[in-house]
């Protein structure tokens, strides 16, 4: 059984990457259950991910990475139970720290092969957080296995560039795509990087 863990800030796209990422999933017959913690954002809720056919758990308000710990610990272990499924894919909320995450799932019990962490950047709020927010979106990158540019159907001339180099100069050596979750330009690159 595999995890991932979508990190990335409000907005940035993880909902949306997270139902691409389901039906890839799908498609190749693999089982998937997903958990989404989507306290006070709006996105999809636990009810529509079940009626598009998924084994979907919605977390209560909170997040899962501070006050939510146990939540998601014990979700976790009956994901585990109750469905056994190859592959589950996690979307804390934009304000978590996806590598306490990680920690977490490590601790829980389950039988994980292995635990990746995505990091999603957002092309058109790019600057805005760096500018107000940059020591949060670096602790929010910075144990990512790879990171995805994701809006690059907004990207103006150059901008996709630009941002690659400011994050693999923060991190040398990471993987960087630029995708586009709405239009699923890449999308191919990504699902080559996942097991
Ligand atoms: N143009 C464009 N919009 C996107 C893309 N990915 C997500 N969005 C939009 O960005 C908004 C936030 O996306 P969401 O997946 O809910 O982000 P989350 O808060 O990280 O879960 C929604 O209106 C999405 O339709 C993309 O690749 N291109
Ligand atoms: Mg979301």
């Amino acid at each position: 059984m595999y995890v991932y863990i979508l990190g990335g800030f409000l907005g940035s796209g993880k909902t949306t990457l997270l139902m691409k990422l389901a039906s890839m999933y799908t498609k190749r017959g693999e089982k998937t259950a997903l958990l989404v913690n989507e306290s006070g954002e709006i996105g999809v809720d636990g009810a529509t991910l079940k009626a598009e056919g998924y084994d979907a758990i919605e977390l209560p308000n909170g997040c899962i990475c501070c006050s939510l710990s146990g939540t998601l610990q014990s979700a976790l272990r009956n994901i585990e139970k109750d469905i056994d499924p190859d592959v589950i894919i996690v979307e804390p909320t934009g304000l978590a720290l996806p590598h306490k995450v990680k920690e977490l799932v490590r601790v829980s019990m389950i039988d994980a092969d292995e635990t990746f962490i995505i990091g999603v950047a957002d092309v058109q709020r790019f600057d805005d957080l760096i500018r107000k927010k940059e020591e949060f979106f670096t602790m929010q990158m910075s144990h990512a296995d790879f990171v995805l540019i994701n809006k690059s159907d907004l990207a103006k001339e150059g901008q996709i560039e630009e941002i690659t180099s400011w994050i693999k100069k923060k991190f040398p050596g990471k993987p960087v795509i630029s995708i586009s979750a709405k239009t699923e330009e890449n999308l191919d690159k990504v699902y080559e990087m996942m097991r």
